[in-house]
């Protein structure tokens, strides 16, 4: 077992064999290898931020997955207590208690504080660590204020507990019991962490995702700081029979496919295996995500090339084969046959290698290959086995490449008259005096006349204003060729002036900001989602680079005497009436923006000394997929289910 991998990890370390003391020599270098992971917490988990802070959650969790797909665990049970620590139960084989030969001590204190002897060292199951999981369950001792593990295995009890770090009590033997399994409870210490407060829709998404991407594993989420009025817990779970096939219709909820089930497949060579899970629906836009280890690779890698690749030769194959396309055609392209897919390639391997900006990038060269190899088969096969389904999703194949056809065509009639013309920005467009400064805002508003105060609240060095007025276009329910012709969204293009879809290109963007401004009520809630579908479509670097801001216009203005208190929010207004002592002289709502004059709306809403704005920013490209089509798309009923699940959560309707 894990004994002798362990060997190899710690041997670099050279510690004392000595079997007695709990304190000996070897037992300091321990402690001074916590606290290294304590003076640099950010080389261990990333950050001390929110995301550094849930990252200790999954790194326990991820032992339990870890067991799972040793074969010896179903069930992950992962509850928030009232205090925010965090308890994470599973029903495996229980972490050994045994005196460590090398170490002298149980082994399970080994894993707790011993850097990165918690690595991943599951027998024959892969090694499912990666990137910066599997630092181990020693990095979240350290990083805690105290650890609570307790061990039940061969019919008995063990706990020990430590306080940042350092075992306080020895490992004791508390009784018999006949369950087995591993349970941890921790407290994230304050002192290195800048919050400590659990967000739940942080855990519960991604918790939800190791669910599907660990089928028939039961994941259970409790959240003990939250009780409705009935009395009940919140509490969640996550079990998918159908794994990453689940996945796929989890995301695809809401959308028309062309085919029922998802297609699945999957391959294997000694060290690695490759799953693929995929659906065409009749949308537009191209869902794809891609897993090494469990790990989202955002930033894509060899496992999706291979994917990428091999899906576009067999789409071409099979319609030169059958004759879809004509000898005189050119070959679909891979923006025609990965239009409208969802899917989820998941690949564990042994050695994963995480490159690019973000560490999210798979390396591996030899996985490209067994993810063609896979797709090449089992793809070629499906096809061939299904003639009516290829048939459907050949002939929208088809129907995407005229439409980006046309789409060429257009943009290089947009180009040819912006040539002629000379003046290619919008006429609506009040353009600021400075280029590319670094500081400056696009501001999108809504209506003519709130149009109007914000051309003359504005500060024109900076501050470019583009009034939109009518119906925007749904982006979720059109193709790239209609979006640039349309007159609401060609505006918007070319006052950006960086291109869309596929072409957008970031570094071409004439201002560094890009404001919403719309009214604080619905309609101006439907415009800002309807910009945001298209900026998340068409431009999404733009949001995942943080250039998209909402701009926040005050509801209330209280007037006492000369002076005035601005509020974005009713409990602004609960303090500003307090503070104004006595009676206010005027409490005023506004509306809408057209409501304020042109130095109000600086003043509140524009001006960068005084404003707040809200920074868009993507957490979950895929949950913010699936709400996108859901709010957006064709399909009324899950929308509405949508909305009876989340109406609960909306405190003013009016926002
Ligand atoms: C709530 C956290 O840590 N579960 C867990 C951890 C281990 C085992 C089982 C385990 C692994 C092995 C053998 C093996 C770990 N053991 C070790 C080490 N849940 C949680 N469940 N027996 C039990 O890998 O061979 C590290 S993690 F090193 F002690 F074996």
């Amino acid at each position: 077992m894990s004994d002798e991998i362990l060997d190899t990890e710690i041997k670099s370390q050279e510690f004392a064999k000595e079997k007695e003391d709990h304190y000996d020599e070897s037992q300091i270098q321990v402690l001074e290898g916590l606290e290294a992971v304590r003076k640099r917490p950010g080389m261990y988990i990333g950050s001390t931020s929110l995301r550094g802070l849930h990252h200790l959650v999954y790194e326990i969790v991820d032992n339990s997955i870890d067991e799972a797909l040793a074969g010896y665990c179903d069930t992950v049970d992962v509850t928030i207590n009232e205090d925010n620590s965090v308890t994470v139960i599973d029903n495996g084989r229980g972490i050994p208690v045994g005196i460590h030969p090398k170490m002298g001590i149980p082994t399970v204190e080994v894993v707790y504080t011993i850097l990165h002897a918690g690595g991943k060292f599951g027998g024959d199951g892969y090694k499912v660590s990666g990137g910066l999981h599997g630092v181990g369950a020693s990095v979240v001792n350290a990083l805690s204020e105290w650890v609570e593990v307790t061990v039940y295995k061969d019919g008995k009890i063990h706990k020990q507990r430590y306080e940042r770090g350092k075992p306080v009590t020895k490992l004791e033997e508390l009784g018999t019991t006949d369950k087995h399994g591993t349970e941890v409870t921790f407290k994230p210490d304050p002192e290195i962490f800048e919050d400590t407060v659990f967000v739940t829709d942080t855990l519960i998404q991604r918790l939800r995702e190791l669910a599907f991407l660990t089928r028939g594993v039961k994941i259970i989420v409790t959240d003990k700081r939250h009780v409705d009025e009935e009395g009940n817990v919140y509490q969640k779970v996550f079990h998918y029979e159908g794994g990453i096939v689940s996945f796929v219709e989890y995301i695809n909820k809401g959308k028309t496919f062309l085919h029922e089930k998802p297609m699945y497949f999957y391959g294997e060579r000694e060290d690695a295996n490759v799953e693929i899970a995929m659906q065409y629906t009749d949308g537009f836009s191209e869902c794809i995500y891609s897993f090494a280890n469990n790990i989202n690779t955002l930033e894509g890698g060899t496992h999706l090339m291979g994917f990428k690749v091999a899906l576009t030769k067999v789409l071409n194959d099979y319609a030169r084969k059958y004759n879809i396309l004509k000898e005189a055609d050119k070959n679909l392209q891979g923006d025609d046959v990965r239009e409208g897919l969802t899917a989820i390639i998941s690949v564990k391997l042994h050695e994963p290698e995480f490159e690019g900006q973000t560490k999210t990038k798979l390396g591996n060269s030899e996985i490209r290959g067994l993810v063609e190899t896979v797709m090449n088969e089992k793809l070629a096969a499906y096809l061939e086995e299904n003639p009516a389904v290829s048939k459907a999703i050949l002939n929208e194949c088809l129907t995407s490449a005229r439409a980006r056809e046309a789409a060429r065509k257009a943009r290089e009639l947009v180009k040819r008259k912006s040539a002629l013309e000379s003046m290619s920005l919008p006429g609506k467009l009040a353009d600021c005096s400075e280029k590319n400064s670094g500081r400056t805002e696009l501001y999108l508003v809504e209506g003519d006349s709130a149009g109007g105060s914000a051309k003359q609240g504005r500060d024109r060095r900076f501050q470019a204003i583009l009034p939109l007025w009518g119906k925007m276009l749904n982006v979720e329910k059109t193709r790239i060729d209609k979006v640039y012709n349309n007159d609401k969204m060609h505006p918007v293009i070319t006052a950006l002036g960086a291109g869309i879809g596929p072409e957008f290109d970031i570094s071409k963007i004439r201002y560094d900001k890009v404001v919403l401004m719309a009214d604080a009520d619905v309609d101006g809630a439907h415009i800002r989602t309807l910009l945001l579908t298209f900026f998340f479509r068409y431009m999404r670097p733009l949001i995942e680079e943080g250039h998209v801001y909402i701009a926040q216009p005050p509801l209330y203005r209280v007037t006492k005497g000369k002076e005035h208190i601005y509020c974005n929010t009713d409990e602004d207004l609960t303090v500003a009436m307090e503070n104004v002592g006595g009676e206010a002289d005027n409490i005023q709502r506004y509306k809408g923006l057209g409501e304020m004059d042109p130095e109000q709306l600086w003043e509140t809403t524009m001006n960068p000394e005084t404003r707040t704005m809200l920074r868009v920013s993507i957490e979950d490209a895929i949950e913010a997929d699936k709400i996108f089509s859901v709010l957006m798309g064709d399909n009324v009923e899950p929308r509405r289910e949508f909305i009876q699940q989340n109406a609960q959560n909306v405190i003013n309707l009016d926002i």
